[in-house]
């Protein structure tokens, strides 16, 4: 039997699992992999790492925007206790951006940044609603930043859905752009929580798209209006358009864990993968991918030479190939709330520009999460 990981090594294995999935697989958001499925390109890299370590002035992997505004929902939450504070948060978004603008922020993102950092602004999410003519962002930009959001989230899983789309909704006012940031916090959530020799794969999928339908997606735009047969009359009669393809349907994180599930049966390549779930800067078409990465690594993959669950979630995430850095640093946030900081190696760590940031920032979440629950 394996011994689970304590609270504090999770919470610290989360924070910095996100960071070295951005580090590492950045330089590869510019170049790209060679095609999903590229597993030698990706530990040829890591391999390198041994020598540069050691080596005279060995540089650094830089981080870009996903841990740059991590960082910011980390330390607004460091600043209230633990609680979400929109207007806060905004303020550390802006001043961020405003300090270092060269992390590889979205290109879109920028405009919503900049506006935010206005002393006159009285509604924080007015500028993301804006965004493309008013049809918000669906950029996965909510999603990579939410994970100290899910480490407060304690036990309830309705305060990680709410302030994850609270959080998203300063820059992604798009459904799919903050959805994807609740399905990714509640990823992190479970998988904080999950003890290692009761994790089983294909539950922990279940249990996700049940949450999503249940309590994520169910909520269309008439929601709360028609009684409970007009809504079943309306349900079927949408069921047979989807059926007919006459309708898209709009539960697309649904939609994605249902292909995640019957893929942890499957074991598809890394290429139907890439192309089911997606490995693009859309939130739709890279969070799913993330939790695949995870839980699929949980296990060997022919082709990836590598022991280690959580270095294997990273490389396999960044050979999805496409929006490397920000996949890895998702798959990262999961899998180092399950598998603990001590499953990361240190030589990692130092190579990872941010990794001590991130460590302290855990630390400190981890005392105020702790220090309320004894409270009570
Ligand atoms: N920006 C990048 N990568 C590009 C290369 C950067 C280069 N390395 C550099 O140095 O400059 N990566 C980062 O962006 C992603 C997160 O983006 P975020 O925060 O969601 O931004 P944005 O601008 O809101 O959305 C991103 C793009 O998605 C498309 N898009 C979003 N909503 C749309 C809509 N409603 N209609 C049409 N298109 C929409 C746009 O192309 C946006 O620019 C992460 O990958 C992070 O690493
Ligand atoms: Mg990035
Ligand atoms: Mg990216």
């Amino acid at each position: 039997m394996t011994l689970s990981p304590t609270l504090r090594s999770r919470f610290r294995g989360c924070l910095v699992g996100a960071v070295v999935g951005d580090c590492i697989g950045a330089p590869f958001e510019v170049t790209g992999v060679g095609g999903p499925g590229s597993y030698d390109i990706v530990q040829d890299f890591v391999n390198k790492f041994d020598v540069e370590i050691d080596g005279p002035g060995s540089e650094k992997l830089e981080y870009t925007d996903d841990t740059a505004m991590a960082r910011c929902v980390a330390e607004s939450l460091i600043a209230n206790n633990g609680q979400l504070e929109a207007k806060d948060l905004a303020k550390r978004f802006a001043d961020e951006y405003m300090a270092h603008p060269r992390r590889g922020y979205g290109y879109n993102v920028i405009t919503v940044l900049k506006r935010l950092g206005d002393r006159d602004l009285s509604d924080v999410f007015a500028p993301a609603r804006s965004q493309f003519d008013g049809g918000g962002s669906y950029g996965n930009g909510g999603a990579m930043r939410v994970a100290p959001v899910a480490l407060c989230g304690e036990d309830e899983v309705e305060r990680v859905i709410q302030n994850a789309k609270s959080s998203a909704l300063l820059t992604h006012s798009n459904r799919n752009g903050y959805n994807g940031a609740v399905l990714q916090a509640l990823a992190v959530h479970q998988a904080l929580h999950t003890s290692t020799d009761k994790m089983n794969s294909e539950k922990f999928a279940e249990n996700l798209l049940n949450t999503m339908r249940e309590k994520v997606e169910c909520q269309t735009s008439d929601e709360g209006t028609a009684n409970d047969n007009k809504k079943e009359a309306k349900l079927t009669t949408l069921m047979s358009q989807v059926k007919k393809r006459k309708v898209e349907r709009d539960d697309v994180y649904c939609q994605r864990l249902e292909s995640l599930c019957h893929f942890l049966k499957s074991d598809p390549p890394a290429e139907e993968v890439a192309s089911v779930l997606g490995n693009s800067i859309s939130a739709h078409n890279s969070v799913g991918s993330a939790v695949y990465s995870f839980l699929r690594c949980l296990n060997p993959v022919e082709g990836l030479h590598v022991q280690s669950p959580m270095e294997r979630t990273i490389l396999y995430a960044i050979s999805l190939d496409g929006d490397t850095d920000t996949i890895a640093s998702m798959a990262g946030a999961i899998a180092g709330a399950f598998h603990g900081i001590e499953s990361i190696p240190e030589q990692w760590q130092k190579l990872c520009e941010g990794s001590d940031t991130a460590l302290k920032q855990a630390d400190r979440l981890y005392e105020i999460i702790t220090k309320s629950k004894t409270e009570r």
